[in-house]
């Protein structure tokens, strides 16, 4: 039988990846094979083109760049190692996938999202996640939790976390109205919450489904 393909979306400091390996975890306590892996990176090339987005380059990628970067490592993650578990019968976690794109390139960036999606299409072969887990945080909650890892790290801002204001925000209501366009894949989770209830509130939606 074919696994169960997870994602995890929403603004930056919404906790992806600490709930999304809390749910592996829990996954993994009943028994589950599950791949944990994540958005861009996941395989040695999809990893080299995340460090690539990351690094603060002279000439920084053009938003049509930007894009196709994205999809490029995606397309990488989903042929040599998402569908490859799905058909083992592997339960698979991705911290970040396609919304993504469509909130950060989309709505952030103004790139149209239907041309976004069919891209997509192209660098996915259609998979979709059978379920979307939307951890939702105001925009003074993500600043705050970004601000005090830069902090215990020593680091700065990356490109993408020291867009403006008007960015942020647009990205949050992106992400929303992806959520609100497809009910039946997403569940919309407020993580400003303690760690410990926001776990709860993903186990009890994964259940659920
Ligand atoms: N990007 C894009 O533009 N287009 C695309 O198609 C794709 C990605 C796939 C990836 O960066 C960047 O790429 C991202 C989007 C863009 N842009 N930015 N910036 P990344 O993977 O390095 O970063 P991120 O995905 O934005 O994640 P993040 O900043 O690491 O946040 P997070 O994973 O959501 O949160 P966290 O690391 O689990 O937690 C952040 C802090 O909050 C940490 O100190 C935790 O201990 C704390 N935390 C977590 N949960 C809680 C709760 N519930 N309460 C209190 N504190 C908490």
């Amino acid at each position: 039988m074919r696994g169960k393909f997870i994602s995890f979306e929403g603004p930056e400091g919404g906790g992806k990846s600490t709930h999304a390996a809390a749910l592996a975890d829990a996954l993994r306590a009943e028994g589950k094979i599950v791949l944990l892996t994540r958005e861009p990176g996941g395989t040695r090339l999809a990893e080299l083109i995340r460090a690539l987005v990351r690094e603060e380059l002279e000439d920084p990628p053009v938003t049509r760049s930007e894009v196709l970067l994205f999809l490029a490592a995606r397309a990488q993650l989903v042929a040599n190692a998402i569908k490859p578990a799905l058909a083992r019968g592997e339960w698979v976690i991705c911290d970040r996938f396609a919304d993504s794109t469509f909130a950060y390139q989309g709505y952030g960036r103004g790139i149209d999202v239907q041309l976004l999606k069919d891209l997509n299409e192209f660098a996915t072969e259609g998979l979709v996640p059978d379920m979307t887990i939307l951890l939702d945080v105001p925009p003074e909650v993500s600043r705050e939790r970004i601000a005090e890892r830069q902090k215990a790290t020593a680091t700065s801002a990356d490109r993408i976390e020291a867009a403006g204001e008007a960015f942020h925000r647009r990205l949050r209501d992106g992400f929303l109205a992806l959520a609100k366009a497809e009910p039946e894949r997403f569940a919309v989770i407020d993580s400003s919450g303690a760690p410990a209830d926001v776990d709860k509130a993903i186990l009890e939606a994964v259940r659920g489904r």
